[in-house]
């Protein structure tokens, strides 16, 4: 018996529509129009932590999982519950068929001073990992990921609904295999027949799941999880609800003039800096600056180069990188000669000293409609950013979703389609500089990693047409895009 087929846990395919009835009847099963956590509408929604409520199902879909993982003929020493609303799930299995269980910790603030997972670990042995639903698969590889660090054997997760979108073979793709008490397929045949959905609806959720799948790495050539098909344009981003205000001036600007190109302007002379702005102004949706590099700066300058970003309608990005405790960088960001948050619509800063950097940009930020970027990864050669690093920026964006749109990386790191995503380290040519800088194409960049615009430096600047090789990277930069768009299921 293969697990995803249509089975219950006791052979009866009766069993199986008395789960689906009791999912539908405690409302863990809804159709309508939902509007996801990442701004995606959705036909259906699905949520199973309601399940604590009625015992009956809950002792049900316990049993069911753990058929499920012995109809497969599955060896493990203990059972550990993808949390949270998987751990009622493990309790009853562990309490009733007196199986060790373990419990890993949400929490991954205190890395250094907290345990992760919770119960006695015997390294070498093995753990079945048990989840109420697999979407891309990402929460049950985070929870294999804290086992094996603590020297467990993860092979295994038994999940009860398995929406279909890619999650069974982006664990295979880690040596995981998943096997479900049911589908999302399941659920709709069985719904359909007992005529709780109609058929236009059940046609409805299988489009959208159609169009939302996620592939593993060497499929499509980007990072596992990240959502390659059903793209949203930047058009309806800018629309999500709660996204910054920043962004949604971004996107709409994006759309209207064509370009997601951010031209890096470093230049150390004033004078080239609004030429440069003035000249390639319309083939950009920002211009990037640094501004300690200008060797004559004055405020005339800043005043002059926001004159030319509202006439031709780009945003201005001071890339200055803010490391330091919140207090500093307040003060590096408001004050000093060259007061950056009265002239840039936005700055970026490094994750590395904890939220506070955060929070203290946000306070001279916020009161003037600013905008931030966290670096989630950098594109030169040994960079430390990466792995824990990326994710805790991605973390700290989302506690900041006020302050914080976006991020610097490679590629692209959070599914949330409110954060943007812009990447340095682009040329035509891939290949790199002689101080680590890497390059890579932006066709790569857009279509393959996820990125949504391409930060050009010396790949313009050292064209000696530069507006004709600004308009290069932006055909190249907006195709890219265009094209990712237009890709769909398959690829
Ligand atoms: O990881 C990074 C982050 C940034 S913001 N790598 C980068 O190269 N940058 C910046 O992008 C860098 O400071 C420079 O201003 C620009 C890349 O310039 P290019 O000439 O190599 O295209």
């Amino acid at each position: 018996m293969t697990a995803s087929s249509p089975r219950a846990g006791s052979g009866a395919s009766g069993s199986m529509e008395e789960l689906v009835l009791g999912l539908y009847q405690a409302r863990a099963v809804r159709f309508g129009d939902f509007v996801l956590k990442s701004g995606l509408r959705s036909p259906v929604y699905i949520d199973l932590r309601v399940i604590v409520s009625h015992p009956p199902l809950l002792n049900q879909v316990a049993d069911l999982l753990f058929q499920t993982a012995k109809d497969a003929g599955i060896k493990y020493d203990s059972v550990c519950g993808v949390p949270y609303t998987a751990l009622p799930l493990a309790t009853i299995i562990c309490s009733t068929k007196q199986i060790p269980m373990l419990i890993r910790r949400k929490e991954a603030k205190d890395y250094g001073t907290k345990r992760l997972v919770e119960g006695t670990i015997v390294p070498e042995q093995t753990c079945l990992i048990i989840e109420d639903i697999v979407t891309s698969g990402s929460s049950i590889l985070e929870t294999v990921d804290v086992l094996q660090k603590e020297g467990l054997k993860v092979t295994d997760a038994i999940v009860l609904l398995d929406r279909e979108q890619g999650g069974k073979a982006m664990l295979a793709d880690k040596g995981i295999h998943l096997h479900s008490v049911c589908t999302l397929s399941t659920v709709l045949e069985i719904l359909q027949k007992q005529k709780k959905v109609d058929s236009e609806t059940v046609k409805e959720v299988q489009k959208f799941i159609e169009g939302a799948v996620f592939k593993p790495a060497q499929q499509n050539g980007i990072a596992p999880g990240k959502r390659l098909c059903k793209e949203m344009s930047f058009s309806t981003r800018a629309q999500l609800p709660g996204i910054h205000p920043i962004a949604t001036r971004l996107l709409n600007l994006m759309e209207k003039k064509q370009t997601n190109l951010c031209l890096s302007a470093d230049v150390t002379d004033s004078k080239e800096l609004l030429e440069l702005a003035a000249t390639l102004g319309p083939s950009i949706c920002i211009l990037k600056t640094h501004v300690d590099i200008l060797k004559d700066f004055t405020p005339e300058v800043a005043k002059e180069l926001r004159a030319l970003a509202d006439k031709y309608q780009f945003l201005i990005f001071e890339d200055r990188k803010f490391a330091d405790i919140g207090n500093t960088v307040k003060h590096q960001y408001e004050g000093g000669m060259f007061k950056i948050a009265s002239w840039a619509d936005f700055v970026n800063a490094h994750v590395v000293p904890g939220s506070g950097v955060v929070k203290g940009l946000k306070e001279v930020g916020l009161p003037l409609q600013r905008g931030c970027l966290l670096i989630a990864e950098m594109s030169s050669q040994g960079s430390l950013a990466t792995g824990d690093y990326t994710r805790a920026a991605v973390q700290m964006a989302e506690e900041s979703s006020d302050f914080v749109f976006g991020f610097i990386a490679g590629s692209q790191v959070s599914n949330k389609p409110e954060f943007l995503h812009l990447t340095p380290g682009v040329q035509l040519q891939a290949g790199g500089d002689a101080l680590g800088q890497q390059y890579l194409s932006p066709q790569e960049v857009i279509s393959n990693r996820g990125s949504d615009i391409i930060i050009v430096g010396r790949g313009i600047l050292s064209a000696s047409n530069r507006p004709e090789e600004a308009e290069k990277y932006r055909k190249a930069g907006w195709e890219s895009y265009l094209s990712r768009l237009g890709v769909h299921t398959h690829d």
